[in-house]
């Protein structure tokens, strides 16, 4: 082995788990940065999404994966696709699971029997008691075999970071370096940023409107201290339409705010932003429409 890999370990690290279980948040927090839509409404990530992590001298590539769920549609099968090929890539898992999950949850991924090892991490510990967080504890350490490590997480109270990326260190292969230690992300910006205005509608509008709603971005200008953006909200009906306007044009105007504060908190720049709304009937299932959907 030659002297600069002594030492230095790298490799990709898939984030799995149920919708909601924090999986998206806890990049963001390990990241130290807000790259990764996350929402209290289930089902928020689609596509993947990837974040580079400097641990001491070892890189951690970590990828966001939509939620695994049980639907019909092929909207949603398509998501827990991406999901699943992810697990094939990778050299490490987390498996997230809440407080608050079943750990049904957990035993179906053993299930998929994954060729690789796994490390267990308990999400959202600070909205347990201590006797749940035990009680939890102790039924998932009945699958200690299965798993590399147990590691209780918040990211309300910042709990275990630097544990969690040392287990994950220890458990990646010893690899020169994937990228250059400076990105923190091979994502495509314009994924990122039609995740931050689907987060913005997430956000602003009802609960039913943002699954009949996706983003395309049209185009990107990018002019001394001022990132144009050109983006298309599609929805199905006039009605979620209307409800993406809002009354005198408040719901758009929110959507607007949110999104370019989050694009320009993310870019430490000015940011313009255009946003159009379209309506196309049935885009779920336009094959032309789904294939920009997904990052695989
Ligand atoms: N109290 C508490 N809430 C958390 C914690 N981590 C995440 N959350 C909340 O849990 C909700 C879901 O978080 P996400 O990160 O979007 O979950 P996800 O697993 O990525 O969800 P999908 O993308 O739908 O699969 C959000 O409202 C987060 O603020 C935590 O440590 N403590
Ligand atoms: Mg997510």
């Amino acid at each position: 082995m030659s002297e600069k890999n002594i030492g230095k370990r790298s490799g990709f690290v898939t984030l799995i788990g149920r919708t909601n279980a924090g999986k998206s948040s806890l990049l963001n927090f390990l990241l130290g940065e807000k790259i990764s839509i996350v929402s209290h409404k289930v089902n928020a990530t689609r596509r993947k999404i990837n974040g580079i992590v400097m641990n001491g001298s070892d890189q951690i590539i970590f990828v966001d994966t939509p939620g695994l769920h049980e639907s019909g549609k092929l909207f949603n099968k398509l998501m827990v696709d991406v999901a699943l090929k992810s697990i094939g890539d990778a050299d490490l898992i987390l498996f997230l699971a809440s407080v608050h999950d079943d750990i049904k949850n957990y035993q179906n991924f053993l299930k998929l029997n994954p060729k690789i090892g796994h490390i267990l991490v308990l999400t959202k510990i600070d909205e347990a008691s201590q006797e749940k967080l035990a009680k939890k504890i102790t039924e998932y350490s009945k699958f200690h075999d299965k798993f590399l490590a147990l590691v209780p997480t918040s990211i309300k109270k910042n709990i275990c970071k630097k544990p969690l990326l040392d287990e994950i260190s220890k458990n990646l292969p010893e690899h020169e370096y994937f990228y250059n230690p400076e990105l923190i992300s091979t994502t495509n910006v314009r994924d990122i940023y039609r995740d931050f205005i689907l987060e913005a509608i997430f956000d602003s509008v009802s609960s039913e409107v943002p699954y009949s709603t996706d983003v395309l971005i049209d185009k990107i200008v990018e002019k001394e201290e001022l990132v144009s953006i050109y983006a298309k909200i599609i929805t199905d009906t006039n009605s979620h339409k209307g409800i993406l306007i809002g009354k005198n044009g408040d719901a758009i105007k929110r959507i607007g705010i949110k999104a370019k504060k989050l694009i320009s908190e993310f870019e430490d720049s000015k940011i313009f932003l255009k946003l159009e709304i379209s309506i196309k009937k049935n885009w779920k299932s336009d094959k032309n429409i789904i294939k920009k959907s997904f990052v695989y």
